[in-house]
């Protein structure tokens, strides 16, 4: 079983400690699951569920300041909110440990008063737990996100240290704000990312072909007004929900355009080289998770107007369940125009 902690294939034992004990009182004897490797505590419901709601890795790489732990904050209160359950039949979530909520409903509060998270220290990030069922169009699962400070993209030696994560996940995540790149010179911006991330994962053993890409442009509200007409992505706003429904063919013509504006407009044809030389697959999609740029003081005039935050989510979502299946799994689903990927 893949632990979500460490990320090891690992096995879960049960485990008796005293907890909440002080100096004069003994505490009480409790059991709890634990991984083998890493000791972590294992929620019941990650093990208990593991097979009707596998993990799928959410992997969120990008610089500093790019939008990472807001884009994860209006998602987590997204995927909470009564609109999707409004929109999908019997949708529901579950966080699966104390952590998990804490951090969801932190987030939540933060937003709904219009405030946003700090920056991430440099730390090896908790992952956050959290099973997802019955979204149109996509297998049942448990997302593992993890979140992790921009900087650790910069540097080959600190992706070893505190985002290994990424060398288990299917499908990487890269967070790019155009925005937050110096004009003129985003090409060389990216390939560095690329760079980076490519070595760093080499390092940490992972193969070549052996994960798939999807570039998730940030803090789209911007792009109009930056780029006027030549930026594509025409369709921002979509009812939440909206995105469980479109078709493979709309999810390829965006790649196309994105890819287009990247070669054509920001010239970055090696970061785009790079890219189909290392992923298996190379995917696209632009997100707000505002809807609108802060204040000068960092903070939002109304409430989040979140738009296309769940096309990258169902991408990994169904991206782990394709990789999972055998070669007629594949074919079938070919077969069925049910393919996404
Ligand atoms: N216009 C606009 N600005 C955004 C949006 N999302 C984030 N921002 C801005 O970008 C800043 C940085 O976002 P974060 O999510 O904290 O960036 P990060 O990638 O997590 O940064 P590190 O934690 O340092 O790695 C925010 O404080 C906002 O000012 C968005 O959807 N639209
Ligand atoms: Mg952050
Ligand atoms: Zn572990």
């Amino acid at each position: 079983m893949l632990c979500p902690f460490c990320l090891l294939d690992s096995s879960i034992e049960m485990r008796e400690e005293e907890r909440g004990g002080s100096a004069n009182a003994p505490g009480r004897r409790v059991h709890y699951l634990a991984c083998k490797e890493c000791g972590s505590q294992i929620p019941r419901m990650y093990k208990e569920d593991y097979e009707i709601c596998p993990p799928a890795i959410v992997s969120a790489v990008g610089f500093s300041q790019h939008g990472k732990s807001v884009y994860l904050s209006s998602l987590y209160r997204l995927m909470r909110s009564q609109d999707l359950v409004k929109q999908w039949k019997q949708y529901l979530t579950w966080p699966l440990n104390q952590d998990s909520l804490d951090r969801i409903r932190g987030s939540v509060k933060l937003l709904d008063a219009c405030r946003l998270p700090a920056a991430n220290p440099q730390v090896f990030p908790m992952p956050t737990l959290m099973q997802v069922k019955n979204v149109p169009n996509t297998p049942n699962s448990t997302l593992v996100l993890f979140d992790t400070a921009g900087e650790a993209f910069r540097d080959v030696d600190k992706i070893g240290m505190y985002a290994n994560f990424v060398a288990r996940a299917d499908t990487i995540l890269f967070f790019v704000s155009l925005a937050n790149l110096t004009k003129g010179s985003e090409s060389v911006e990216l390939d560095d990312l690329m760079q980076t991330y490519v070595i760093g994962a080499r390092e940490l053993g992972t193969p070549p072909k052996s994960q798939s890409l999807c570039i998730v442009f940030t803090k789209s509200d911007r792009y109009a007004d930056i780029y006027g007409k030549a930026w594509p992505g025409d369709q921002l706003y979509m009812t939440p929900g909206d995105e469980a429904y479109t078709t493979p063919y709309q999810v390829n013509t965006t790649t196309r355009k994105l890819t287009e504006f990247l070669d054509e407009h920001l010239k970055a044809k090696q970061f785009l080289a790079n890219a189909r030389d290392f992923f298996n697959s190379v995917h696209m999609t632009y997100v707000s998770a505002l809807g609108q740029p802060p204040n000068s003081r960092n903070e939002l005039d109304c409430a989040p107007r979140p738009c296309r935050m769940l096309d990258p989510i169902l991408h990994v979502i169904r991206r782990q369940a394709h990789t999972r299946l055998g070669l007629i799994g594949k074919f079938m689903q070919a077969v069925e125009h049910n393919n996404w990927l």
